[in-house]
């Protein structure tokens, strides 16, 4: 009865087989001979859609795009060599971000491994320290048990990208394959008995703050957060990597923290004596807004990673688990009435503070990214955009005045900050949302590093709208020279294409704009349009963040 269920397939079959009994449909790839067996394959399963990129990095990127936005796990598929190791940037974005991509790269027949084989790398050694795990196939009897180990490692606890390394001769052989697999993903026990103190300490407390972080994100944890916060009446702040997570609207929050948060956010936190972390890491760009040991008051920290406790922060009081359950038992715990809201003479206060936060300066008659970028935010309100950057200025205006008021709408390079980042992933959340337009707002030189992703993008008419803030500056790290180098702009003024040209030379309306009057008909024709389109904003080149 048990046999008949087994059947003898290739292992290119196994690969396809195995990735659709795993749910997916939808891989970002770029093919190569290495892997010739497994795009035939795609080939007659109609039923994954593969988007052939420009470049294996931006597969990732659009990969973890797409994951960012559907909270599914991402998958990429590259040759060998050169095509194994172009994705390298886009998985150490993954990993210091922490969002599930797979990523399937051929390796040369596993006798030849080692042996500088024409278009070998060693992918497994490239990828150690910027991956949770990885793995090398050579003999097709442990494909699909390791698939299936590569994607419950990149979904559960805190995500991240993993390699499966695919030795050519896998393909060819033959193996027994069983459709029966479960795919459960474990999440850490999280022990109901430490509630009660903590929730006891932050009510204690005189002047508590909630930090909110990425995890936030991963656990699908706003709602609770939400009311946690209304229960108790206890400011709250972002990361970068939250942005959303919280209406930014409402009275209890009080901005992001960071080198380039809100003087609000950051005073907030200078201020408090205890601070209850969510899924934050607490890396050197907000770290480096303080004193050494300032952040050291009474810190609770809650991390589904239990290496993140302590890293940089002690923590008085350790929470190892997944935020929304530990969320879901604390407001459980509040409403059985033994403990007291925070006081609203603090929650005051802290508003106050949003007067300090700092306003833009204009500094010429010339657009300003600033003033663009609220115009974008005004027009698209309503269509709860989501919203990709790349890195630079532009991205922290766009993380300044957007007002995100929900998850997932927020795609930026945080822990990697890797110019190039936006547009792919730009395009890999529109593969995961359909026809509803996505947003990318690009500097002119991080455009230049995958401006080739215009092409898929046109390939696929994906509603992605690429608005480039046009400095003719690597805006941010001349911004670093006016302060640090005496204005000694040392390689960073930079010449460009004529954007609107380059756009329509892959067939994609493009239009650009230099005042104030013509932003509003450039926006309304941008979203008019039902495919990609791109904006070219001549800004101000002297503008500093
Ligand atoms: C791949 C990569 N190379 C270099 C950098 C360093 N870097 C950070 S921001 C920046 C300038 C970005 O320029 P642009 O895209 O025009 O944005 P702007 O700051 O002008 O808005 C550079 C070079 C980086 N973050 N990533
Ligand atoms: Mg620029």
């Amino acid at each position: 009865m048990l046999n008949t269920e087994i059947k003898t397939l290739t292992g290119a079959q196994i690969v396809v087989e195995t990735l659709k009994k795993l749910g997916v449909d939808t891989i970002f790839g770029y093919p190569g001979g290495i892997v010739l067996n497994v795009y035939d394959e795609l080939y007659k399963h109609r039923e994954i859609k593969h988007y052939l990129v420009r470049h294996e990095q931006s597969a990732v990127h659009a990969a973890e795009g797409y994951a960012r936005v559907s909270g599914k796990c991402g998958v990429v598929l590259v040759t060998s060599g050169p095509g194994a190791a172009n994705t390298v940037s886009g998985i150490a974005n993954a990993y210091l971000d922490g969002y599930p991509v797979v990523v399937l790269t051929g390796q040369v027949f596993a006798p030849l491994i080692g042996k500088d084989a024409f278009q070998e790398v060693n992918i497994i050694d490239m990828t150690k320290s910027c991956t949770k795990a990885n793995f090398q196939v050579r003999e097709a009897k442990n494909l699909e048990k390791t698939l299936i180990e590569a994607f419950h490692t990149a979904m559960s606890g805190k995500q991240g990208p993993v390699v499966v390394d695919l030795a050519k001769n896998i393909f060819t052989e033959t193996t027994e394959f069983e459709p029966s697999i479960s795919y459960n993903i474990d999440k850490p026990v999280f022990e109901k008995a430490d509630v009660k103190s903590v929730l006891k300490e932050i009510c204690f407390a005189k002047r508590p703050v909630i930090v909110a972080g990425g995890g936030i994100v991963q656990a699908d944890a706003y709602k609770e957060l939400r009311e946690f916060v209304k229960l108790l009446n206890i400011p709250v702040v972002n990361t970068m990597m939250a942005l959303g997570t919280y209406p930014q609207e409402d009275e209890n929050y009080l901005g992001m923290i960071g080198i380039f948060g809100q003087i609000s956010a950051n005073q907030l936190l200078r201020e408090s004596d205890l601070i209850f972390s969510i899924g934050a890491r607490f890396n050197d760009r907000i770290t480096c807004c303080f004193q050494n040991g300032e952040l050291e008051r009474k810190f609770i920290q809650l991390d589904i990673n239990e290496s993140e406790i302590s890293r940089i922060i002690p923590a008085a009081i350790p929470l190892v688990g997944d935020a929304k359950a530990v969320l879901q038992d604390m407001i459980e715990e509040f409403k059985k009435g033994n403990y007291s809201r925070v006081s609203s003479e603090w929650l005051d206060e802290a508003k106050k503070l949003k007067e300090k936060n700092s306003k833009p300066k204009k500094l010429s008659n010339l657009l300003h990214s600033y003033e663009v970028i609220r115009y974008i935010y005004d027009f698209t309100k309503n269509m709860e955009p989501v919203v990709a950057t790349e890195v630079g200025q532009h991205q922290l205006w766009t993380a300044q005045n957007f007002k995100f008021s929900a998850p997932r709408k927020f795609l930026t390079s945080g822990g990697s900050g890797t110019m190039g980042f936006g547009l792919p992933a730009a395009e890999g959340a529109s593969v995961a949302l359909g026809r509803k337009p996505v947003i990318c707002i690009s500097g002119d030189g991080s455009l230049q590093m995958n401006f080739h992703e215009l092409a898929t993008c046109k390939d696929y008419n994906l509603p992605v709208k690429v608005f480039v803030l046009n400095n003719g500056y690597l805006g941010m790290v001349r911004q670093l020279q006016q302060k640090f180098c005496g204005g000694r702009f040392s390689e960073t003024k930079i010449s460009n294409p004529d954007f609107v040209k380059l756009a329509e030379s892959y067939g994609i309306f493009a239009i650009r704009v230099q005042t104030e009057s013509e932003i509003l008909p450039a926006l309304e024709k941008a979203f008019t349009i039902d495919g990609p389109v791109l904006v070219d904003f001549i800004i101000e080149p002297m503008e500093v963040v």
